[in-house]
């Protein structure tokens, strides 16, 4: 599908315009074995959301590089070093990058998820450097690893065992089930999480554990999501969620993500769950609470999140596809 771009580009200008959408994860990831390569310490596993979108357009220019984020030019340390990190693999000319998100950046929504995944698809369509699907991942992980489960759609698993490649389990429709997002602030985190695993893996008392949980629930995940168990999921979801944010609160200095909107969706989603309705919660690097769903309980859980006080905005989002050109 064509779609207009934002910016105007001269006729022989190489240009491309990619679309990405933030993923979140069920199984997480918190840690690096190697950061010079952007290695994870644990697998994940994670479900790729619809409507939530960063679209992003590359162009080459003359001078230097400029990045302009939601409309502001910005100098951004993680996309300036990423440039850096293709440019030794790859000629590309100076770049007129332009992103925008249609979700709050950076706090606790995945934006740099899809960004990332969004950045290397274009930049792969404008300079034509016939990446395959498994490359395009590859160099989002460098950029960010959590980026590289944005370039495949639906269902996804990002592990050693594929070279730290996502690797595609279910298409969108093979399993659709809904995320109803409450947004219970919309500011930008103060630690970041580059920042906050490292300093986990430091200083964390729980960390080890972390590191062997998270092999188990990885391996029973893939298992569960094989044959579709919902409530299966959940536990391993929510058992996952838990214990990286037990890492979090025990790093030193604390990392608490969460708020008081936060916890009251925990209690809402367990209580929804003890009354019958298919819902489990995840929660990221942020105070946003994601309560996933079986399509048909989504209005209750909407209006059981949307009732909450200090909510900000509700999302109520299905599972979408990996990231794409969407003209060049
Ligand atoms: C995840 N998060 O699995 C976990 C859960 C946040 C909490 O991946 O350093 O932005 O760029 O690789 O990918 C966020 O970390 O970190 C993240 P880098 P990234 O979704």
């Amino acid at each position: 599908m064509k779609q207009e771009r934002s910016i105007r580009v001269p006729a022989g200008i190489r240009c491309a315009t990619a679309v990405a959408h933030p993923n979140i994860a069920l199984v997480k990831y918190w840690g690096k074995r190697l950061a010079a390569t952007n290695t994870p310490e644990t697998a994940s596993l994670s479900i790729t959301l619809d409507t939530l979108t960063t679209t992003t357009t590359v162009a080459e220019k003359s001078g230097s590089d400029r990045i302009v984020v939601n409309g502001e030019a910005v100098r951004d340390a993680k996309i300036e070093q990423f440039l850096h990190l293709l440019r030794q693999n790859f000629a590309i000319p100076p770049l007129l990058i332009e992103t925008s998100n249609n979700f709050p950046t950076a706090s606790g929504l995945a934006s740099s998820a899809s960004g990332m995944a969004a950045l290397v698809t274009a930049i792969d369509g404008a300079m034509d450097l016939g990446l395959s699907l498994e490359e395009r991942s590859r160099w989002a992980r460098r950029g960010s690893a959590s980026a590289a489960r944005s370039v495949t759609g639906g269902f996804t698993a990002l592990a050693a065992s594929n070279g730290w490649a996502a690797e595609p389990l279910l298409a969108p429709g093979e399993w659709p089930l809904n995320v109803v997002i409450a947004v219970t602030s919309r500011e930008r985190k103060t630690v970041g999480s580059t920042e906050g695993m490292e300093l986990s893996r430091r200083t964390s008392p729980f960390y080890g554990s972390w590191i062997e949980s998270n092999a188990r629930d990885f391996e029973a995940a893939l298992e569960v999501v094989a044959r579709r168990d919902f409530s299966a999921l959940g536990a391993i979801a929510e058992a996952s969620c838990l214990r990286m944010h037990a890492v979090m609160l025990t790093t030193d200095p604390p990392l608490v993500y969460w708020n008081a909107g936060t916890l009251e969706g925990i209690r809402r989603v367990r209580a929804l769950r003890e009354a019958g309705v298919g819902v489990f919660f995840t929660i990221d690097a942020g105070p946003q609470i994601k309560a996933v769903c079986l399509p048909g309980d989504a209005d209750k859980v909407r209006v059981a999140l949307a009732e909450m006080p200090g909510v900000q905005d509700i999302h109520v989002v299905g599972l979408g596809p990996g990231a794409a050109c969407v003209s060049s």
